[in-house]
């Protein structure tokens, strides 16, 4: 039930077989570079930003993020049939409000987005920020990425923060597993806007249906130009795929399976699309024998781990409990 893509026989005829050489940066402005055009807005949008709200103290932040959020048994089963949930009210406008500030101080500090006009940092809980530690090892969110799952526990893979400056293209169509050296099926990523997100901002799209990805088998992934991603659209339309491309609200998180194809627009308005994205996988899960370039900066995520065995470095704590 291997994906064809996933295969070392494609990863060779795509040109992927060799491990990513470059930056986690870099790797983000060669994936968007795969991207089709979109649409070319003619303007940005006028979004104004999130209204300023009561922050939390750290104490506060700590109980709401370490608090479980109860799942129906219909979140669940949505989230298996479809490979993906969008939850609402899973965090707090205050608590949401922190991170965005600790975003966008990190942000100024760096070198700022790359090429593509998107910014990536990872690794934050290693930082300075107690707010994005707690939010990276938050058993509230681990504990739904394992109930998700349906497995007993969750570790960290890595954090992210994923801006798009107004103007940043488009995402391209893509299923994780495609990304992650992790040999699992069970495999989760939050996906939690620091804002709310319309849709001329780009929120994350998916095509519902957890076996949607067999519909894509027959794209070729290429490394160098736009074909998958329209290769794959092209897929999703002629089978009829039904893609979930609503706008998130405020406090509303998604969680994609690594085997959802999902995308998103480019932020096509004046304020930065922020979004904190955690990937979470099974305790137990092994580092797959040969990692390739789509697997991007790696090592960095999983420092010591070797081919074959079970994932146990510092960097990949269970997170849910
Ligand atoms: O934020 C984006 O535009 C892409 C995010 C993504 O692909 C992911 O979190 O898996």
């Amino acid at each position: 039930m291997d994906s064809r893509i996933l295969s070392t026989e494609h990863a060779a005829a795509s040109g992927v077989a060799e491990p990513w050489e470059g930056s986690n940066e870099a790797w983000w402005d060669w994936y968007l570079s795969l991207a089709a055009e979109d649409a070319a807005p003619t303007e940005l949008v006028d979004v104004a930003p999130p209204s300023p709200v009561d922050l939390p103290s750290i104490s506060e932040l700590r109980d709401e993020l370490a608090t479980p959020f109860e799942l129906s048994s219909d979140h669940v089963e949505r989230f298996q049939r479809e490979g993906y949930l969008k939850v609402g009210g899973v965090l707090s406008p205050g608590a949401l409000a922190l991170a965005r500030s600790e975003v966008e101080r990190l942000a100024a500090q760096g070198d700022g987005p790359g090429r593509s006009g998107f910014l990536s940092l990872d690794l934050m809980w290693q930082g300075d920020s107690e707010v994005l530690r707690l939010f990276a090892l938050s058993p509230r969110l681990g504990r739904l990425a394992a109930d998700l799952l349906g497995v007993a526990d969750a570790r960290i893979y890595h954090d992210n923060v994923l801006s798009k400056t107004p103007g940043c293209g488009r995402t391209p169509w893509h299923f994780d597993a495609h990304h992650f050296p992790i040999a699992s099926r069970d495999i989760v990523t939050s996906w939690i806007p620091l804002q709310a997100i319309p849709e001329p901002m780009g929120p994350l799209a998916f095509a519902a249906g957890i076996d949607t990805w067999k519909v894509a088998e027959a794209v070729d992934f290429s490394s160098t130009d736009s074909s998958y991603d329209r290769g794959v659209a092209q897929a999703f339309r002629d089978a009829g795929v039904q893609v979930d491309d609503t706008p998130f609200a405020l406090g509303e998180v998604s969680f994609h399976h690594a085997w959802c194809f999902h995308f998103a627009r480019g932020n096509a308005t004046t304020q930065p699309r922020q979004v904190m994205a955690t990937t979470y996988f099974a305790d137990g899960a092994r580092l797959v024998e040969h990692p390739t370039m789509v697997s991007g900066d790696y090592e960095k995520f999983l420092p010591g781990a070797q081919p074959g065995a079970v994932i146990d470095t510092p960097l990949n704590p269970v997170v849910s409990r």
